[in-house]
């Protein structure tokens, strides 16, 4: 089941449903490596989002800025590989999405426990933005705000639960977008929190 939410922004229900278990394991083992952390951002918050990365390029935030770096700021090591199905997983949604060529080499998890949110934002830290996203949802269910292209534009709510894909390119790629704050509860595989896997196109 598929549905066009905005012009180029493909959501794909349940595509990463099946390989859900494999991708929770994986997400363990590269956070034994690369804990999930609370970044700070440049204005001095505390990001109530949990985040760690994989794969060649990391995005991180700190009072100097957001930026993707090709190591672990609290390690000073490469960030842990991409696994072969995150890069698998995100390649074939990209292109039954329309999107062919897209080969990711950032890998963003965020970890949302009850209460954490992201504030509606723009993605606009990449260097080519004719690169899609691709974003694939993990264990509790969260609603997913979805506005335009500019930040005063209407807002619209969707669902977004375990093993859902968006695929985001086309005019979407730039539009506003949050998290509301997570709701309690208690997930089967995933447990208290959601995981949300962000693919990205870093740098050329
Ligand atoms: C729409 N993450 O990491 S995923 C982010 O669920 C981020 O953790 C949210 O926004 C999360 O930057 C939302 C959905 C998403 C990701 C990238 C987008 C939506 C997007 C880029 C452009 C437009
Ligand atoms: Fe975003």
């Amino acid at each position: 089941a598929e549905e066009e939410m905005a012009e180029g922004a493909w959501l794909l229900r349940r595509y990463a449903f099946d390989n859900a278990g494999d991708l929770l394991a994986q997400i363990e083992g590269i956070s034994a490596t690369a804990p999930f952390r609370h970044m700070v951002t440049p204005g001095g918050f505390s990001m109530s989002v949990g985040m760690t990365n994989c794969g060649p390029f990391g995005w991180v935030t700190d009072r100097k800025g957001y930026r993707y770096q090709k190591t672990d700021p609290e390690s000073g090591q490469p960030w842990p590989a991409m696994p072969e199905t995150f890069l698998s997983l995100a390649i074939d949604a990209a292109k039954d999405a329309g999107y062919a060529d897209f080969v990711p080499n950032a890998c963003l998890i965020n970890r949302y426990e009850p209460g954490a949110k992201m504030s509606l934002h723009q993605d606009k830290d990449e260097r080519d933005f004719t690169n899609p996203i691709v974003s694939v949802s993990l264990g509790l269910p969260a609603t997913f705000q979805f506005g335009g292209i500019n930040r005063g534009d209407p807002v619209r709510k969707y669902p977004l639960s375990h093993g859902d894909v968006v695929v985001w390119g086309g005019p979407s790629r730039l539009f506003y977008h949050g998290i509301m704050p997570l709701k309690e509860g208690t997930h089967d595989a995933a447990g208290r929190a959601r995981f949300n896997l962000t693919f990205r196109h870093a740098a050329l």
